[in-house]
């Protein structure tokens, strides 16, 4: 294993086993696709050549050719012809289910540029569905926004947030995070429920997120408390099923 490829971390030799009864190129691919999902290769375009990820995997080429192989049909890599193996700039965004992230940090901890362009902001009377989810009376006012949300330039959601206007009087306070809107007024969220589904996007949700008609995608909705439970926020989203992976972490009861 030469010494250069052994420092180029974050590559991990130890991932891959001859005691696991899995392939080692199936191993090895698997490895450098949660490298490539997590964005722990951000800083690379290119993957180190085949003869050295051989040494540093300590397996032969034609493993490291199958792993890649896999990996170019699944649309995570591609080869240019005498200038080697490119990773695709797609954003590709893990959000794990049991932390409570906003989407700037989520984007942001991808090494990606989290941006919005705002589809409507509004102040208005709480929907009879918006009043049931944030534990409104009827009539109480409630602040609206409708976001396209963006990774590196990339439509990936569209969020549709409403918040009871005793937390944010104003929808223009919104700059950038949301989030980061509410810690800064003293209302940081604590605690969310989620509900995901998957759908197919109707028209004019495939066009902003620049994908075909009935395009899969996962519809969530999310209920946002603060530390004494009160409800914060509610969300309704649509996220390209393509770009986004929810990560649940399980343990034994
Ligand atoms: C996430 C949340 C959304 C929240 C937003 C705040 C999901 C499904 N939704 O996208 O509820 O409003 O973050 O993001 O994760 P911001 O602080 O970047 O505006």
């Amino acid at each position: 294993m030469s010494t250069a490829a052994a420092t180029a971390a974050p590559f991990d030799p130890t991932a891959l086993s001859d005691a696991l009864p899995l392939p080692l190129y199936l191993q090895l691919a698997r490895h450098l696709r949660t490298l490539i999902v997590e964005g722990r290769l951000t800083d690379q375009d290119a993957l180190p050549g085949e003869r050295e990820l051989a040494e540093t995997f300590g397996v032969s080429r034609v493993t490291v050719r199958k792993a890649l192989r896999e990996l170019i049909a699944e649309g995570l890599l591609h080869q240019r012809q005498g200038a080697g193996t490119f990773i695709n700039r797609s954003p590709h965004v893990e959000q794990r289910l049991s932390t409570l992230t906003s989407f700037t940090e989520d984007i942001g901890g991808r090494g990606l540029k989290p941006d919005s362009r705002w589809l409507s902001r509004s102040a208005g009377t709480a929907t009879p569905e918006e009043a049931m989810a944030l534990g409104l009376r009827p009539g109480a006012e409630v602040v609206r926004l409708h976001r396209l949300r963006l990774a590196d330039g990339t439509p990936l959601a569209i969020e549709l947030s409403a918040l009871p206007a005793s937390f944010l009087p104003d929808p223009e306070l919104v700059q950038g995070s949301l989030y980061e809107t509410l810690r800064g007024r003293g209302h940081p969220p604590f605690r969310a429920l989620q509900r995901l589904s998957a759908i197919r996007l109707p028209a004019d949700q495939a066009a902003l997120l620049g994908v075909p008609d009935g395009a899969p995608a996962l519809y969530i909705e999310r209920r946002t408390f603060l530390e004494n439970g009160t409800p914060l926020e509610f969300v309704r989203s649509h996220y390209r099923g393509d770009a986004y992976d929810f990560v649940v972490e399980l343990s034994l009861a």
